[in-house]
């Protein structure tokens, strides 16, 4: 989907058509005060304060019907530029626009404005001439907005919207969003019941639904499997610790905003725990190491909880209550490279096996001129980000590199996806740590008999399981391969008089997979249709023809082909499509 804010004629047509939604606005709410209206990849919104009122669906096509009015009246937008007082004086009735005037530097000596026919806004522009080049429009969505984005402030109304220089262009636009908004996975998670939410259970702590456990049970057991051949060691802790454990760990002075208050019990003071490193390194420290025993991997499916704002929370692709499957890799300085190639050649083989292709790997570094932000030294820095870079590099892999985004504790690798609605966000991580086996003390004896201090890397090869389904429901419209989809098979009898015996047989021959029959008293079209609408990866209809020869006749979801096969041959048809995951 195109990107408008990158595209720089795209970005002023949306810039100004902002101003003539504001304007619109203006006219048919009078009280109308006005925040920002910036533009952003999907166009354009503009956050208005509009006292009481909440903008309703019924609301939009009379602000589109009176932005086609003013620009088809056509008034030129003019520039022009005056004093910060000037300025002041000219907003006064307009508190949010003071707020940025007076925010503005006071080397901003001259601001500009551009004025449309009755309406005035603060702007630095660029513009295009005249309103008139503002045909094709669409206010998309609106929603609440806290102004500046803070819960303590007040909510303002955001309308969305987006142009194009042609009905084309915003035509095949709005045909593309309606397409992403069907892949979109709450869509989809509400549609096949995989996961819910409830007001009594809280925002952004969804319900995984009997559908959803499935998946989630398999993904597990998938990465679990390819864990324990690379020699992690899974454990299970409390998703709880003290508020003293989040001290030592330094969550509790770095992260504290991410997380959930603490709660007193008896003596003790405890947090939800928003990350599981602190309990991974007292699992280290609970054995004397040697040098020989590492790298030690300590994995977990280990469920944490994030306070997320409650505009951002977004069905399982941001939640307040997650399932990393995370590690903690302890390793030798000097394995730090080996190491972090068998964390990218697991996440590249995983993302291999569920086909996902579009991703960007990005590589998170320090400003070396910032001392204060980052870990004190030089050479730790210098040496482990050289080996993250060698090791992308002999992969082939394409990355980008963000310098002074590292952590305070080390570079890290994320590898980041673009969902269905929305911005881009990071499913898989690895995050080099020089600090935190120092804060709790850990260590291992080299060779020399001396103590040393080990390195940890982080990190999640789904993310969450959360995010990771939320991606994958998307990537894959909810048509998910067969060895992921909660029912596998669906048996269809032509006839419940005739041929029901012959389907119970069959259901339990292929007992070893999740098989549904239908037995319902419904028309064979309604429930072959009913099976499409689930994406059910194999519907089988079974008529006189299958009974007599005892075959099977199957139809792939998405085909309308079917095909026939002995029993026998059925089995090992599903054995081969079971092995190949994507
Ligand atoms: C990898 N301590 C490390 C861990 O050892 C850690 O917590 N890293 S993290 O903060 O980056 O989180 C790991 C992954 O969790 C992220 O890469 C992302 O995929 C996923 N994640 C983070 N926040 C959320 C959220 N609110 N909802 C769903 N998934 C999330
Ligand atoms: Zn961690």
């Amino acid at each position: 989907m195109i990107n408008i804010k990158e595209d720089e004629k795209l970005s002023i047509l949306n810039h100004s058509c902002a101003h003539l939604l504001a304007q619109a606005v203006k006219h048919l709410y009078p009280e109308a005060k006005f925040w920002v209206g910036p533009v952003v990849e999907e166009g354009f919104y503009y956050d208005i304060d509009l006292g009481d009122k909440v903008i309703t669906e019924e609301d939009i096509p009379k602000i589109e019907h009176e932005m086609k009015k003013i620009a088809k009246d056509g008034k030129k937008i003019v520039r022009h530029e005056i004093s910060k007082s000037e300025a002041l004086e000219m907003f006064k009735d307009d508190p949010y626009k003071v707020d940025l005037i007076e925010r503005m530097d006071e080397s901003e000596t001259i601001i500009s404005c551009y004025t449309q026919g009755d309406f005035t806004d603060l702007c630095r522009g660029p513009h295009v001439e005249s309103v008139k080049e503002l045909k094709h429009f669409k206010l998309i969505k609106f929603s609440g907005a806290y102004w500046k984005g803070d819960k303590n402030n007040k909510m303002l109304q955001r309308i969305y919207g987006v142009c194009f220089n042609t009905e084309e262009e915003l035509n095949a636009y709005l045909t593309e969003l309606e397409e992403a908004s069907q892949r979109d996975h709450r869509k989809i998670g509400k549609a096949l019941n995989i996961f819910t939410t409830h007001d009594l259970v809280g925002k952004g702590m969804p319900l995984w639904l009997p559908n959803g456990a499935i998946i989630r049970k398999q993904l597990e057991n998938y990465i679990y499997e390819k864990e324990q051949k690379l020699g992690y060691l899974h454990v299970y802790t409390p998703c709880v610790g003290t508020v003293d454990l989040y001290k030592t760990s330094g969550h509790w002075d770095h992260y504290k905003e991410n997380m959930f208050p603490s709660m007193k019990v008896d003596d003790e003071e405890f947090v939800l725990r928003p990350m599981n490193c602190p309990h991974h390194m007292l699992v280290y420290a609970n054995e004397l190491h040697s040098y020989r025993d590492l790298p030690i991997r300590i994995g977990e499916f280990a469920t944490d909880f994030r306070y997320e704002a409650s505009g951002a929370v977004k069905g399982l692709e941001r939640v307040r209550c997650m399932c990393q499957n995370d590690a903690h890799l302890f390793v030798r300085p000097d394995q730090i490279g080996e190491e972090f190639e068998k964390v990218v050649k697991l996440i590249l083989d995983v993302y291999h096996d569920f086909g996902i292709k579009d991703y960007k790997f990005r590589l998170s570094l320090r400003d070396p001129l910032d001392k204060e932000k980052y870990f004190d030294d030089d050479k730790m820095w210098d040496e482990a980000e050289n080996k993250l870079r060698e090791v992308l590099n002999g992969f082939g892999i394409d990355y980008y590199e963000a310098v002074g985004e590292a952590a305070f504790y080390g570079p890290k690798l994320d590898v980041e996806v673009k969902p269905a609605v929305g911005p881009e966000v990071t499913l898989s991580t690895c995050q080099l740590d020089f600090l935190l086996p120092r804060r709790f003390e850990l260590s291992y004896i080299d060779k020399e008999g001396k103590s040393q201090i080990p390195v940890v890397l982080h990190r999640a090869i789904f993310g969450t399981f959360d995010r990771f389904t939320a991606f994958i429901l998307e990537e894959t419209k909810g048509a998910l391969p067969l060895w992921l989809s909660p029912v596998q098979i669906n048996i269809i009898p032509v006839n419940n008089e005739y041929h029901l015996d012959y389907c119970e047989e069959l259901k339990e021959k292929l007992s070893s997979y999740r098989v549904e029959l239908d037995k319902r008293e419904e028309k064979l079209s309604y429930k072959m249709r009913e099976s499409v609408v689930r994406k059910i990866p194999l519907t089988l209809i079974i008529g006189q023809k299958e009974v007599d020869d005892k075959t099977v006749s199957y139809r792939p979801y998405g085909s309308n082909e079917t095909t026939t096969l002995k029993v026998d041959e059925f089995l090992q048809f599903l054995e081969e499509k079971m092995k190949n995951k994507n």
